[in-house]
């Protein structure tokens, strides 16, 4: 049943032929409510109209790694979220979940040059830190951790102990005990965290001109037709939402402002984003509200940010 796949998980991409359950559930999904590539995977089902049983997976920033137990490692060796199952057979890779679906659905107006423009440009690709004039996911990614700080504000340091020892990904998981441990005065002037951000949202910002731009006067991104160009945005700018970023914005980018409001009211992105609520992502962004404005450094770098989006 379960190949070599401990030995290969670094090549563990799409569909595999082996099955790592037993089940009468077509279709399977292991994901966390605030992980970004399991909000496209649930989007993308929505929108397909698949029925799926949905697992939810703890990761450290929802309050407990559920993702490195022995029996998720069986489910995916490389212990992230989201594994979609068809049949009992993995697919790994959001991206590759995301194609599977359509195919399976025949759903080929999902396919052409505009549309693969945007989601390659809206997507995490590489190691966040390259790329960041090309990719918006990438820009993202890096302004993220003012949100995984105040989430792991209630989990004890013990925790983080055992979670490095277990992450086959040794850097992940430092970088969050890194995150727990200075939590943030990581954001303090001078501070690596504090420089990449000036970089990053100079860039984020050409991405959003360039987003605004293209959406004008236009419902969807490509063809006035809901597409996965607009499932890879909408997470964007919810997690932009997330982290108070998104609103600095608006002023700007009116028409990033309307497709926002109408991104909110499509039934996918209710049933596959805003319906999976969590309570430590509802506690993170409070924290983090609460955190802009009492304290100085990180206000300081909220003013950065929207200093740069004005000029
Ligand atoms: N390239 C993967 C990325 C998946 C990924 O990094 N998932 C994160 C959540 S967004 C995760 O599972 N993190 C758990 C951990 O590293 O401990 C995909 O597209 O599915």
């Amino acid at each position: 049943m379960k190949q070599t796949q401990d030995k290969n998980s670094k090549n563990l991409i799409g569909k595999q032929s082996y099955k790592v359950l037993e089940t009468t559930e077509p279709w399977i999904l292991y994901h966390n409510d605030f992980s970004l590539c399991s909000r496209k995977v649930r989007i993308c089902l929505a929108e397909l109209k698949i029925n799926y049983k949905p697992i939810h997976i703890n990761i450290i920033e929802t309050g407990s790694a559920d993702n490195l137990t022995k029996d998720f490692k069986f489910i995916n060796p490389n212990v992230t979220v989201p594994v979609l199952l068809h049949n009992g057979s993995p697919i790994y890779e959001s991206h590759e979940q995301i194609k599977y679906l359509q195919e399976f659905m025949k759903n080929e107006i999902n396919l052409n040059d505009e549309i693969s423009y945007w989601v390659k440009k809206g997507s995490l690709i590489g190691e966040p830190i390259n790329d960041l004039e090309k990719y918006a996911g990438n820009c993202v990614s890096l302004l993220t951790p003012p949100l995984f700080i105040s989430m792991l504000q209630n989990i004890s340091i013990f925790k983080f102990f055992s979670y490095y020892i277990r992450h086959p990904v040794k850097f992940r998981a430092f970088n969050f005990i890194i995150f727990k441990i200075f939590g943030f005065n990581s954001y303090k002037a001078k501070t690596p965290l504090f420089k990449i951000s000036q970089k990053v949202i100079t860039h984020l910002n050409n991405h959003m001109r360039e987003f605004n731009s293209q959406i004008l006067n236009k419902k969807w991104i490509s063809n006035n037709q809901f597409s996965v160009a607009d499932i890879t945005w909408a997470v964007l700018l919810h997690r932009l939402e997330e982290l108070q970023i998104l609103e600095k914005f608006s002023n700007n980018y009116p028409a990033i402002e309307n497709y926002y409001i109408r991104v909110k009211k499509r039934h996918s992105f209710k049933e596959g984003v805003l319906d999976f609520k969590n309570t430590s992502v509802d506690k993170g962004v409070k924290i983090l509200q609460k955190s802009i404005s009492s304290l100085n450094h990180l206000r300081k770098h909220y003013i950065e940010i929207e200093d740069s989006i004005k000029k």
